[in-house]
């Protein structure tokens, strides 16, 4: 496993056969829009590439992966790793694939093949912008809106449209070079953020009404239940959003959210406001950035592994 230069990475790519592009598991805009990304790149260096959404894959990133083929093609395969930091974040990919390409942005992570990560970036759509600038020099291809408009939605996706602190010159930078080619940034902040389905509506108005503070309420919680969740009758990835609406109460510093997967496993989502909640995430064995981490807490129920995470972030809370 071999940390790559962008000309070493761009010089696989031109080599790749049959290209996978694998997303990580519960996929978001920014893994998603980067696999479309790169789809749309490898096509334009003629090849026959596919893209692996995870199997958890959200309608809401649907639109995304239109026109794009999904399925294992025949071939020998380039299998390429986008926004992925880990095995474990390969999902039900792990034991099917092992990939010979990573193009991350993951600050912390376990490399699991030849890579290319810049954790500057605030979206690994940065960094599939790099490589599609560095192919375009280099004469392989030129970027119109069809390849910018799906690395657009990575950034933004990542940056909840640009309000996150991970957003730096740069990612506005990218921003506006992606906007000068002709990306309709209007129609794509539409799909991503305020266009919802009435089941997500129910369910943002089922978080609002059950949040949770402690720590003088600087900590924010909201704890779903399986049995919760069916007697709702709403799917899982309508919760997707509860982070954001925890993180939404005034004077939450730190946001979590706890979600029964199976009996005795909780995932959990981490958001600070400046603290880093990394060494929470990896306490449990998960990862993420400094301010948005996740992992999954092995607890008899819901509330306990709510009880769990809290107690790890004493250590955190510092004043
Ligand atoms: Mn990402």
């Amino acid at each position: 496993m071999t940390a790559l230069t962008l000309d070493a990475l761009c010089d696989r790519l031109l080599a790749a056969k049959d290209p996978l592009i694998l997303t990580h598991r519960n996929p978001d805009g920014d893994t998603v829009g980067s696999a479309a990304a790169l789809y749309r790149i490898l096509k334009r260096l003629g090849k026959s590439p596919a893209v692996l959404p995870e199997r958890e894959f959200h309608a809401r990133y649907a639109f995304l992966l239109e026109g794009i083929p999904t399925e294992v093609t025949e071939g020998e395969h380039t299998v390429i790793a986008v926004d992925v930091a880990s095995p474990q974040q390969l999902g039900s990919f792990a034991e099917q694939f092992t990939p010979d390409l990573q193009i991350d942005h993951h600050e912390f992570g376990t490399p699991f093949a030849d890579h290319y990560v810049v954790p500057s970036a605030a979206a690994c759509g940065e960094v599939v912008l790099a490589i599609a600038k560095r192919l375009a020099l280099r004469g392989a291809l030129s970027i119109d809106a069809e390849i910018a408009s799906p690395i657009y939605a990575a950034i933004s996706s990542d940056t909840g449209c640009f309000c996150f602190s991970n957003v730096t010159p740069d990612t506005h930078l990218c921003a506006a070079e992606l906007l000068s080619l002709g990306v309709r940034a209007d129609e794509i902040n539409h799909l991503l953020f305020n266009s919802k389905s009435r089941e997500q509506l129910a369910a943002e108005a089922y978080v609002l009404s059950h949040i949770s503070t402690a720590f003088e309420g600087r900590v924010g919680s909201f704890v779903l239940t399986l049995a919760e969740r069916e007697r709702l009758g709403l799917p899982e990835e309508v919760f997707d959003t509860a982070i954001d609406a925890v993180r939404s109460l005034a004077g939450v510093r730190i946001a979590v959210t706890v979600k029964e997967k199976a009996r005795g496993q909780h995932r959990v989502s981490l958001r600070s406001t400046d603290v880093s909640i990394t060494p929470i995430a990896t306490h449990f064995g998960g990862g993420g950035h400094a301010r948005a981490a996740g992992c999954t807490v092995s607890a008899e129920d819901a509330s306990c592994a709510l009880d769990l995470v809290l107690d790890a972030l004493k250590s955190v809370l510092t004043d």
